[in-house]
């Protein structure tokens, strides 16, 4: 939940949980955006996001 590492491509590190989903949503969608309208083929990564079913009713993750 709160791993941060610009290195590995570890975009955690918050005190709410669900925070991370629209944060994953967003890094998803650059990939997407990058490879389907600007072209770029190395625009390959894939985005998970992690977290327990405590979460699930969260407003984060519903409303994405
Ligand atoms: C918005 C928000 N509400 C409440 C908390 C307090 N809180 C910390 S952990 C937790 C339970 C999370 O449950 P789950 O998503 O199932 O994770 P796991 O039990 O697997 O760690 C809660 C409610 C919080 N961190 N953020």
């Amino acid at each position: 939940m709160h791993l941060f590492s610009a290195e590995h491509n570890l975009l955690g590190g918050y005190a709410f949980i669900g925070e991370g989903i629209p944060v994953a949503t967003g890094a998803a969608f650059q990939t997407k955006y990058r490879r389907e309208a600007l072209g770029d083929e190395t625009a390959d990564q894939v985005t998970a996001s992690f977290f327990g079913d405590g979460t699930a009713n969260n407003g984060q993750f519903s409303s994405v």
